[in-house]
């Protein structure tokens, strides 16, 4: 991690444990908000007006919280407006890094190696982890935010006409169930995938085990009895966000973190509302099987020999 702007330490993927042995990821820093007008948004200071060309994305294609960008960035047909640069997969001693892994890039933007120094660019004296995804302001040659719960509601509403303003994924009117849908759905099963893999004592495993399972049970009979999304006919942010933990799991969580007692192939209707949403327009360009299994599996302290598995076989989701 960075300490003053200084990368300290070869890279490890579990900063902090709770009392229990539990993983717990960093909070976010930089949370300023792109906006139609420039004035400020819910956190930070104004000063980001949408503009095409202006700014850039530097994501994982490994990360579900980068994905989440990714997968709005492609429904809000941003594309032409917002640049993108996609780092190796697997993760170095000095954190993302930037090369010539098949589907990654060079950083042509800045010039950097690691995404470490997009920090230290964009403030000489970070301390915390240098996390994907970063929204990067190429006119102030900061970062915007790297949160991106905050980057996927200003890629939906921050761009205005820029955008497809008929794509909504953050509806007035569903406003309550989504924020409820998330609120349980990240700890139990977004985040709660990391639990049960960077767990460090048996307790806190299990705990977050059942956690996931319970959460896919129900998950499991509501997409069965209603859908085809979560909150009914329309698709919004809480089925991107849930989406990018079901495309990873059979590939990853399953094996690497431990998420054994069934795969998302042996759910009927979460298999078939993964494969509803892939078929999306433009999702499925924004997921590599390829880099997520390189990435997790690259995981020192979880796979030292960094072997990466052949399986699963994907084709019945066409991948
Ligand atoms: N709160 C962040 C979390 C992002 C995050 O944890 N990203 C991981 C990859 S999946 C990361 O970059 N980890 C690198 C590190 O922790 O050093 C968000 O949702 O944007």
């Amino acid at each position: 991690m960075l300490v003053n702007g200084k990368w300290t330490e070869d890279w490890q993927p579990v900063q902090a444990t709770d009392a229990k042995g539990g993983f717990v990821r960093q909070v976010s820093s930089f949370r300023n908000w792109v906006t139609p007008d420039g004035s400020a948004g819910p956190t930070g200071e104004s000063g980001f007006q949408a503009e095409a060309g202006r700014y850039h994305l530097y994501v994982a294609l490994i990360c579900p919280w980068a994905s989440r960008t990714l997968i709005t960035r492609k429904l809000k047909t941003l594309d032409d407006v917002i640049s993108v640069s996609v780092v190796e997969p697997a993760l170095s001693d000095q954190g993302w890094r930037f090369g010539d892994f098949p589907g990654a890039n060079r950083d042509d933007l800045n010039g950097a190696s690691y995404v470490h120094e997009i920090y230290t660019r964009a403030d000489a004296t970070f301390t915390g982890r240098a996390t994907v995804p970063v929204l990067w302001d190429k006119e102030r040659k900061t970062i915007v935010n790297n949160e991106s719960a905050d980057i996927v509601r200003m890629l939906n509403s921050g761009f205005g006409a820029l955008a497809d303003e008929s794509v909504d994924l953050y509806p007035e009117a569903l406003r309550n169930d989504i924020d409820a849908l998330n609120e349980r759905i990240y700890p139990s099963l977004n985040n709660g995938v990391y639990r049960t893999g960077f767990a460090t004592t048996q307790v806190a495993y299990e705990e977050a085990f059942h956690g996931v399972f319970a959460m896919l049970d129900e998950l499991e009979t509501r997409l069965a009895a209603s859908g085809p999304f979560l909150t009914g006919g329309t698709f919004t942010e809480a089925d991107i966000r849930l989406f990018v933990t079901l495309i990873r799991f059979d590939a990853a969580y399953y094996g690497l973190f431990k998420c054994n007692r069934q795969r998302l192939a042996d759910y009927p209707a979460l298999s078939a509302y993964t494969k509803r949403v892939l078929d999306l327009p433009g999702v499925r360009d924004t997921v590599s099987i390829d880099h997520i299994k390189h990435g997790y599996y690259s995981i020192k302290s979880l796979n030292p020999h960094r072997i990466v598995p052949v399986g699963p076989d994907l084709s019945a989701l066409g991948l």
